[in-house]
């Protein structure tokens, strides 16, 4: 990278940690966003150490000099400056392809539609357990280039990598590659669910028999694309018992692979629930099969594992009801594990930023279980309209989360499950995720502070 003119495209989180990173190892850094310097302060702080060259407030930049370009994932494809780069032939790419390219450490990568949040934590957690040397980075919200500089050559990267992050990728290469799902996501940014799936497939596309493939047998794209990959798959299945791969036997998770049958641990055991908890679990114990991490740490791992913070995350209960925080649900399917894994009667939370979802899948997951659904953000409409085309019309309209919450209280009674899962991004009214997620808590936490004041009162 030295002396190279590098543009960083986005001024967030990936490109706070590319921006250092590149700025550390000598080369010269230009950054470009959309928005101006004010809206930027947070980010900038983070460079004030580092000689950078801003051009904010706009994309329309000159890319004279310039020989490449990491672009942040959420910056779509088609913004006037990238179609400028590639006229003159200046290459782009994404944080995790130029990381591969700047190292020789070993890159377990993980992506799916839904679950590759829990099983990259999940299985950062296991490897560290195991006395591994591990940075836990990419999607799940830690930039991968400032983590390689400051590695040893023989950490390893547990990389959520996202298809905005996979789609500018060329010699990406894991060690280990997984896939836990693949269902329609983000077709606003990818224009089409082919491109999205072709985006995801880019994770196994340069793997080899050195390599290994992780893919949930369940799933009919998955279970397809074996005859296109070229490195050593190994299959897990939550239903199945499999000629090979890691399966439920009885009571028990087990491995079996190349005329191996070893017990894991009891299936009931894992501490997160849930069927698609289950299979992130199965898949983080693939990866772990395959570079070699002992069964007892594995299963010790899965007893203790409480999950991660807006992933079905139990947040209190109220004159006995619970309160569950799924600000992650952010598309239908994730959204649809979150209603399979509780109990009824359920009072939730739905409605967001409109990526071009359907929710018809979403409303039949209700399946007599959702009592109320209360309604909020951009799709809540679209939501609405196709909830009552399938005879489901218990429905409230809110403006904000406080009023979300405040419904959900008034509606429900001892026993009932209310759950923020929105199946929509947040960014109609939110950053991220996370701030709706937060914000979601925070509500609940003052009702909770007034009906115990109440009480005591
Ligand atoms: N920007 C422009 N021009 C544009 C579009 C964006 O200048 O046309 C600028 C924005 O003004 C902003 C910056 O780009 O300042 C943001 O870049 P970004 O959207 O790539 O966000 P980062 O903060 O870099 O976070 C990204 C991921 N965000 C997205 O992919 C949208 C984070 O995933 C990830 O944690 C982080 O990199 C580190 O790898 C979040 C996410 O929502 C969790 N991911 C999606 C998902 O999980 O569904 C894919």
């Amino acid at each position: 990278m030295k002396n190279k003119t590098v543009l960083v495209l986005g001024l967030g989180i990936t490109g706070v940690s590319s921006a250092k990173a590149l700025s550390s190892l000598k080369a010269k850094v230009v950054v470009c966003d959309n928005k101006t310097k004010d809206q930027l302060t947070k980010y900038i702080d983070e460079l004030k150490d580092y000689e950078i060259c801003y051009k904010l407030g706009g994309m329309d930049i000159e890319l004279e000099d310039i020989d490449l370009i990491v672009k942040s994932p959420g910056v779509p494809l088609d913004v006037e400056v990238l179609k400028k780069a590639y006229e003159k032939g200046i290459e782009v790419v994404t944080d995790i392809e130029l990381a591969y390219r700047l190292c020789n450490n070993k890159f377990i990568a993980i992506s799916g539609t839904n679950g590759k949040t829990t099983t990259t934590a999940l299985l950062g957690k296991i490897l560290k357990n195991n006395n591994m040397n591990v940075h836990v980075t990419g999607n799940i919200g830690v930039g991968i280039l400032w983590e390689i500089v400051n590695s040893n050559d023989d950490d390893i990267f547990v990389i959520e990598a996202s298809s905005f992050q996979l789609e500018n990728t060329k010699s990406f290469k894991p060690k280990v590659s997984v896939l836990t799902n693949i269902t329609p996501d983000h077709i606003n940014w990818h224009k089409s669910f082919d491109n999205y799936v072709k985006a995801k497939k880019k994770i196994y596309k340069n793997q080899d028999s050195d390599d290994y493939t992780v893919l949930n047998y369940n799933d009919a794209i998955l279970n397809k694309a074996k005859e296109e990959i070229k490195s050593n798959i190994i299959f897990f299945s939550s239903t199945e018992k499999l000629d090979e791969g890691v399966y439920i036997d009885g009571e028990y998770i087990v491995i079996n692979m190349n005329g191996n049958y070893q017990r894991v641990m009891k299936y009931k055991d894992i501490r997160m629930i849930g069927k698609h908890n289950l299979e992130n679990s199965l898949a983080a114990i693939c990866v772990a099969w395959a570079i070699g991490v002992d069964f007892e740490i594995i299963a010790e791992t899965l007893r203790e594992f409480k999950g991660i913070e807006h992933r079905f995350e139990e947040v209190a209960c109220i004159n006995g009801a619970k309160y569950y925080n799924d600000s992650k649900g952010t598309n239908p399917d994730s959204s649809i594990s979150a209603l399979e894994a509780l109990n009824k009667p359920i009072i939730l939370i739905a409605g967001g930023y409109d990526k071009g979802s359907d929710f018809e899948a979403f409303i039949k997951a209700f399946d007599g279980k959702v009592e109320a659904l209360i309604l909020l953000g951009e799709t809540a409409k679209q939501i609405q309209n196709t909830a009552i085309n399938l005879g489901f019309d218990n429905i409230y309209k809110v403006r904000d989360m406080c009023e979300a919450v405040n419904t959900a209280y008034t509606l429900s009674r001892e026993g009932s499950n209310v759950l923020l899962s929105p199946a929509c991004a947040s960014w109609d009214m939110y950053d991220n995720f996370e701030i709706r997620g937060t914000h979601f808590k925070k509500c609940v936490e003052d009702l909770r502070r007034l009906e115990d004041g109440q009480k005591e009162g």
